[in-house]
């Protein structure tokens, strides 16, 4: 291998210069939601009548405003190291023939710095996705919000130990093992609060009058799928495990399924409940079944058959596997994968299609609140002007999930206690 050519060099440092522009602008991002939903929510908006979603994004934003200066900081020693001679970095290692000298840093200590923000990050992408599925789901069922308390309790809980489990992606890094044994037991209590949302979801759709919108399809499918994702995590947590399944397939095809595609479905949930109150049009009720459908199998199709190939010790990372004898047996496999991707590929081309086609040609909405929802934002005019709301801010007397209650299906937030049944 020859000398890094001086424009990859430059292109390092112009992606070290573009990641801390990322990470100052989501700083700013995150401190603008915190401090919008601490101190600018209506009278009579008390925490504990917040929607799921906004609690969602107010531990996202907390997420972020606390890991992010992390990695920010690891970057700038990596600028130190690579123009001011510094040696945070750079231990005895060779590159390629040359061995450099002992310079007493550390390259794993970048890895640590990495994944302090790396691990936050994860529930920085899923947890306002939960927060979506939480609102579209009891929207959609006709019922409250099962364990509303519990759903914000445990969001906290995956909060504050998303910052206590980055070393479970260091397990072959040649750390102590009995450290690596401490992040195993912080990993796996992750499952509890995680489990927690799962119930309680469940239980949110039991005896439910369901009403199967595409953005309900895709708030289950999201549950499905963080299910799928959630149990090859505890697999992967596990150190012993780990050890053997690092860099395969396996986890290739764990982080897809809740980084990746959870995370989307979630997205897409997002997109189908809340696009007629940013539009005022509907979007193609076909088009979102097919989305859904071919979104939703072609994700398992795609990643259940990795976690096999992974088991069986097929590595990561690599082209070409025509030449790797033991993993031939694959040629078949992958070549079906492949497959299925692009049609999935194409399912998301058509969405984007169906979400351009219908801002403009889209059946109109005729009504402010087509979902029936309880929420603040159905509350403004069908295509909401500047400052949402053409008079007075409304205010909000009770929590965002009174549905089927006080024989009503829904009673909206901006109505007063005690009206429904005449006592005032
Ligand atoms: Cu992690």
């Amino acid at each position: 291998m020859g000398e890094a050519s001086e424009g990859s060099k430059a292109g390092m440092d112009f992606w070290i210069i573009g990641m801390a522009l990322f990470v100052v602008s989501s700083l700013l991002g995150g401190l603008n939601y915190i401090t919008t939903i601490l101190n600018m929510r209506t009278k009579g908006m008390s925490m504990t009548r917040l929607p799921l979603t906004i609690w969602a994004i107010l531990f996202t934003a907390i997420l972020g405003v606390l890991s992010f200066p992390v990695l920010l900081s690891g970057l700038i020693l990596l600028m130190f190291d690579r123009h001011a001679g510094t040696s945070f970095y750079l231990s005895d290692i060779f590159i390629g023939q040359k061995a450099l000298p002992n310079e007493g840093g550390s390259p794993i200590l970048f890895q640590h710095l990495f994944w302090f923000l790396g691990h936050p990050e994860v529930y920085i992408i899923i947890l306002p996705a939960m927060g979506l599925v939480s609102e579209v789901m009891s929207v959609n069922s006709r019922k409250p919000i099962f364990g509303y308390m519990a759903m914000v309790g445990s969001l906290f809980a995956i909060a504050i130990l998303s910052f206590l489990v980055w070393a479970h992606h260091m397990f072959v890094t040649g750390l102590n093992p009995f450290l690596g044994s401490v992040f195993v037991l912080l990993t796996l209590l992750i499952a509890v609060p995680s489990a927690i949302k799962v119930f309680n979801w469940l239980t949110t759709l039991w005896r439910g009058n369901i009403r199967f919108t595409p953005a309900m399809l895709f708030a289950i499918g999201f549950v499905s799928m963080f299910i799928s994702g959630g149990l090859t995590g505890v697999f992967l947590g596990n150190s012993t495990l780990d050890i053997h399944l690092h860099d395969t397939m396996f986890i290739v095809a764990h982080f897809h399924i809740v980084m990746a595609v959870s995370a989307f479905l979630g997205m897409f949930c997002g997109v189908y409940h809340w696009f007629p109150k940013m539009f005022g049009r509907y979007l193609n009720n076909t088009m979102a079944y097919i989305h859904f459908w071919v979104t939703f199998a072609g994700a398992y199709l795609i990643f259940w058959p990795m976690h096999y190939e992974g088991l069986a010790g097929m590595p990561r990372r690599y082209m070409d596997y025509s030449g790797w004898v033991s993993f031939n047996q694959f040629g078949d496999l992958n070549r079906f994968i492949s497959t299925v991707s692009m049609v999935v590929f194409a399912a998301q081309l058509m969405f984007v299609f169906n979400f351009f086609y219908s801002i403009f040609k889209g059946r109109k909405v005729v009504t402010q609140n087509p979902w029936g929802s309880n929420t603040l934002e159905w509350s403004t005019p069908i295509r909401p002007g500047h400052g949402n709301w053409p008079g007075e801010i409304p205010e909000v007397h009770r929590w965002a999930y009174d549905y089927g209650r006080e024989g009503r299906e829904f009673i909206p937030q901006t109505e007063p206690i005690g009206m429904a049944e005449g006592k005032h």
